[in-house]
């Protein structure tokens, strides 16, 4: 097992345990296969219900993403300081263990968090073969990702010569803000005593800001999403797919047609890590988000006060993880 933490200061750390998800209801991710003819209705049904679901037949090659494993875990099991010195530490960006954003909330894992341009791995000397493992990991998945928002505008009702809608917010423009995040989560059965009904917490409960994001995961599950019922469900780790979660901006671009879902992670508690990789679209700084003309109908008027992306990201970044984000813009 590979530690996160000098031995002693863990016990320091007020890690949150969460009752584990219900064992039962599995089989609500819907998985969609990217081009089957009925993808975008698909897409649409599953963003609108519960803001999530599994992609399939994506055409990445497996060899990208298994590349990209091989390289951040041999990152990983560098000595802590190594780590800090190459990428560290976090603020919001590059290397981080236990500590998640700035506001006190922590979680049982270690991470690199990094922007990326088309093309580029920005500001980070990371080992170069991790760096190349990155930026090509990257390139098809946001290839990935805008070719769901092309799905969702169609899922939408958006007329086809304007589905490219979503996409252009986040894909090919200059300033658009694209991030990836890789996350470590050790085992830590060492720190309960196995079978009991808790989990510690991996990552704590939250939505993601941005428009899009999309998470590939190695074999050992922890993920956990948030129904509209208020039950949470495991996510059955799958390395062959992808998995996209709707995000804040994407909820209000749609004025609330898309949901954006609540999701956490468990940490393991067997003898495997859990290795996720996530890929999130956001927009140029300056971007409007207000519900897009294309999908309003006549008379609907916008469930939310306008922003920009710049705002509302200099905003979530002052709030807790679990925090209501939307809640100051949303309209009575
Ligand atoms: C959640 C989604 C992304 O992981 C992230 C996170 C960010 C961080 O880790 O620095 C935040 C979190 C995320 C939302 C609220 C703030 C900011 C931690 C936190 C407490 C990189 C992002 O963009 O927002």
């Amino acid at each position: 097992m590979v530690a996160i933490t000098a031995p002693g200061s863990i016990e320091r750390i007020p890690l949150v345990r969460y009752p584990k998800a219900n064992a039962g209801p599995t089989a609500v991710i819907p998985a969609i296969d990217l081009s089957a003819p009925g993808a975008a209705a698909a897409v649409a049904d599953a963003c609108g219900s519960l803001g999530f679901f599994r992609a399939t037949n994506h055409g990445v090659p497996a060899g990208l993403a298994d590349a990209l494993e091989a390289g951040a875990m041999a990152f990983f099991a560098l000595p802590h300081q190594e780590k800090l010195d190459m990428s560290g530490p976090a603020s919001p960006l590059g290397y981080g263990s236990k500590s998640i954003g700035s506001n006190g909330d922590v979680g049982w894992l270690e991470y690199l968090l990094l922007s990326v341009g088309s093309g580029s791995v920005v500001g980070s000397s990371l080992p170069p073969s991790l760096r190349m493992a990155l930026e090509e990991y990257t390139d098809a998945v946001r290839e990935v990702g805008g070719r769901v928002m092309e799905l969702m505008a169609e899922g939408l009702g958006v007329a086809a010569d304007e589905r490219a809608v979503l996409r252009r917010m986040v894909v090919g423009i200059d300033g658009s803000e694209e991030m990836v995040r890789v996350n470590h989560y050790p085992p830590c059965s060492c720190l309960l005593p196995p079978g009991r009904d808790c989990g510690v917490t991996g990552f704590g409960e939250h939505t993601d800001p941005q428009i899009i994001s999309v998470l590939r995961s190695n074999c050992t599950g922890g993920l956990q999403i948030k129904l509209r019922d208020g039950r949470w469900v495991p996510v059955p780790p799958d390395p062959d797919s992808f998995f996209v979660n709707v995000g804040d901006s994407l909820q209000v671009l749609t004025n609330g047609r898309f949901r954006s879902v609540k999701h956490r992670v468990l940490a393991p508690e067997g003898t495997q890590s859990r290795l996720s990789v996530i890929y999130f679209g956001g927009p140029a700084p300056s971007q409007r988000i207000a519900p897009l003309p294309q999908v309003m109908r006549e008379g609907e008027q916008s469930l939310y006060r306008e922003f920009t992306w710049g705002e509302y990201k200099k905003a979530a970044y002052k709030t807790r993880l679990g925090d209501h984000r939307l809640g100051p813009y949303e309209l009575p």
